[in-house]
């Protein structure tokens, strides 16, 4: 059994909907980032930069989401493209899918989820506070829903086939409307999101830890 440490939010939701879709089994333990649960020592104890998503898994505590997904998705042996036996075992590197999920992972991590969380920081908290950053960060939005959407322009997935690329993807786009973004302006992009929306464990693994709406729809 999986201990999951988790808020409403994109990042909380690429564990939930990934352990959905593993079919692990998994408690939740809900940590209220907005009443300050993410300081408590026990809590710190998991997750020493003091951000869910957190997960424990025998000796096992793990922080950040995309080492949450990685590890899940190799542990279940799915929705990770697997190095040969070969590769591994020569410590050969080859041009195969994995590398292309691991590409998209970090482009999530790196870019897409802190230039979206500055977005929503700024324009749906904070709105008039700062012009400059507004503009900024909806400018960056902008761009990234453009590189995706050239990405997806001749595929169905970020990479061949359905993988931990997608679901750490999906989960920030499912905040359009947060972002201001008219999803009709990345056809690509709402496409795949609409195709993703519609899968079980997606709708099961948004509603983690509560239910707070149902899955926006463009
Ligand atoms: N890079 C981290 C970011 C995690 C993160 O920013 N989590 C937010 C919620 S989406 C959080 O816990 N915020 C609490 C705080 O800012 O104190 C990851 O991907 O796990």
């Amino acid at each position: 059994m999986i201990d999951l440490y988790t808020w409403a939010t994109p990042n909380g939701r690429k564990v939930s909907i990934l352990l959905e879709e593993l079919g692990l089994d998994y408690q939740v333990h809900a940590v209220d980032i907005g009443k300050g649960d993410q300081f408590k020592p026990e809590f710190l104890a998991i997750s020493p930069n003091n951000r869910i998503p957190a997960i424990i898994d025998g000796d096992l505590a793990l922080m950040e989401s995309g080492a949450i997904m990685l590890y899940l998705a190799t542990k279940a042996g799915r929705l990770l493209p697997k190095l040969s036996a070969s590769e591994a075992a020569q410590s050969i590197v080859q041009p195969n899918s994995y590398w292309h999920v691991m590409e998209w992972l970090m482009w999530q991590m790196g870019g897409l989820g802190p230039m979206l969380g500055q977005t929503h920081h700024f324009l749906k908290y904070n709105q008039g506070k700062s012009p400059y950053a507004e503009e900024r960060y909806l400018k960056e939005t902008h761009r990234l829903y453009g590189v995706l959407d050239k990405r997806l322009e001749d595929k169905a997935y970020i990479v061949d086939e359905y993988s931990i690329a997608d679901i750490a993807v999906w989960p920030w786009i499912s905040r359009f409307e947060w972002q201001t973004i008219d999803l009709d302006a990345y056809p690509n992009v709402k496409r795949w999101y609409c195709d993703i929306a519609t899968r079980p464990a997606v709708q099961m693994g948004y509603q983690v830890p509560m239910y707070i709406n149902d899955v926006p729809m463009p």
